[in-house]
């Protein structure tokens, strides 16, 4: 089995709009002058670099925005241009909405449970229904519609509708989510931030929504048909969303036999990590504290926001946005923790600014699809990125994306039009025809 990690590229209309709750690195950055080019640009070279170094990558395409049909939907009517300039005038946070470039964090785009720990041995794939913001939630009917392209081969891929639409399920994919072990049955570690429909017996964040539900993680593992006594949950300290930890992956990071996180990260975090010790062979869990680098300098350098990969050693490479660097302390802290000889032979940093600017770090940008060889060989669409592929995006990106663009640029129709030819030529590129409204 081989983990692929499936990069969303981040589409035209990437921008600062302060929208999601919880974000720090969102909310303190609304209204910044973003550059979508740069922002597809740092995000490729990321993905040829992992391609380059013997690392199984693809890659997911933008969805259609500024999405029109949201608008329509909420009572704009005229033309495309009528409708954007009066959602302009009337409702300028929707038009932010509808034209966020979110799905470029495919973290969330769905929880993915590998065929060797399925009752039916397919793969099974749920995407996220990402209720928690209006934005996010747009996602959701695009999302399915691109994974079933691309795993199309249901006698070997289970992509399920996304859970309902209701806050009591609201479900952020595998951001909250981590499987371990390797090609046998591995187990799976799910973590909520609240349980929706209980007495109000659990503690929950007060400042900020958490935004997985219990519930919500309960009802992936049983359609995807996870062995209850290899299936660990674990819920996400209250105080740490409260200081902007709104995914488990801002704070944890996990792979094969290691769980790399914070030692605030669980509520009862000895009984989880207990848990999974009894049921992860050889699990050797890294645990930073306080001393080491503290809560809110995890989350202004995103350094759990990581990619663990297994090299071919068997050792790990720790793929860290370039912040880390730049903090002394969380600098520090990886050269010693690479010096001390531990699963983690390696450390690589990326520049991703633009995407960390909304809150987006390297592990927020790839969905991890472990599969086997037949498996591999059944995805549909040029998705597997090469230096060809990434040749040619960057090309398209190149040609099409504004380096330039502020709230008020999204009513612009030249911006729709420019978005829409970008997206023609990106999913004809990689082999996935008709994915979106405005090609039907
Ligand atoms: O949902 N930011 C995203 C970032 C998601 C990061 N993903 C993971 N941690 N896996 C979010 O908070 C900000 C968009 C804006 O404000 O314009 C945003 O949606």
């Amino acid at each position: 089995m081989t983990e692929i990690n499936f990069d969303g590229l981040p589409g035209p209309t990437h921008s600062y709009a302060g929208l999601a709750r919880g974000n720090l690195a969102s909310a303190r950055n609304a209204e910044l002058v973003a550059n979508p080019r740069a922002a597809a640009l740092q995000g490729i070279a990321k993905m040829r670099a992992l391609a380059q170094r013997g690392f199984a990558q693809a890659v997911l395409p933008p969805h259609e925005r500024p999405f029109v049909p949201a608008l329509r939907a909420l009572g704009f009517a005229g033309d495309d241009a009528g409708v954007l300039a009066r959602a302009a005038r009337e409702a300028p946070r929707l038009l932010a909405a509808v034209s966020s470039a979110s799905a470029m964090w495919t973290a969330n785009a769905a929880t993915v449970s590998p065929s060797a720990d399925t009752a039916d041995g397919r793969v099974h794939l749920t995407p996220a229904n990402l209720v928690s913001h209006f934005h996010r939630a747009l996602e959701a009917p695009a999302t399915t519609r691109i994974l079933r392209a691309i795993f199309a081969d249901e006698a070997r891929f289970a992509v399920h509708d996304p859970l309902p639409a209701a806050p009591q399920l609201g479900d952020e994919g595998a951001a909250n989510h981590t499987r371990f072990g390797d090609a046998g049955p591995g187990v799976e570690l799910f973590v909520y931030g609240r349980v929706a429909l209980d007495d109000g017996a659990t503690a929950a964040p007060s400042r900020y929504p958490a935004r997985q539900t219990r519930e919500a993680s309960e009802a992936i593992a049983r359609r995807h048909g996870l062995d209850p006594s290899r299936t660990v949950f674990a819920q996400q300290s209250p105080e740490v969303v409260d200081r902007g930890v709104f995914h488990n992956d801002v704070i944890a990071v996990g792979a094969g036999d290691v769980l790399f996180c914070h030692a605030r990260a669980y509520v009862d975090q000895a009984d989880v990590l207990a848990r999974l010790g009894e049921r992860v062979a050889g699990f050797a869990p890294i645990v930073v504290d306080d001393a080491d680098v503290g809560v809110d300098e995890a989350v202004a350098t995103y350094l759990f926001n990581s990619q663990l990969l297994r090299r071919r050693d068997g050792r790990y490479l720790l793929v860290i946005p370039a912040e880390c660097r730049e903090n002394p302390r969380t600098d520090a802290y990886l050269a010693r923790l690479v010096a001390a000889g531990g699963p983690i032979a390696e450390v690589l940093a990326f520049d991703l600014r633009q995407s960390m600017r909304n809150g987006g770090g390297p592990a927020c940008l790839r969905l991890r699809v472990a599969l086997t060889d037949a498996e591999r060989a059944r995805v549909a669409g040029r998705v597997f990125v090469d230096d060809a592929l990434a040749d040619a995006l960057e090309a398209i990106v190149v040609r099409r994306y504004r380096d330039r663009l502020v709230p008020a640029d999204l009513a612009d129709p030249a911006l729709l039009d420019e978005s829409r030819r970008a997206l023609d030529e990106l999913t004809s590129l990689l082999g996935l025809p008709a994915l979106y409204e405005f090609q039907r």
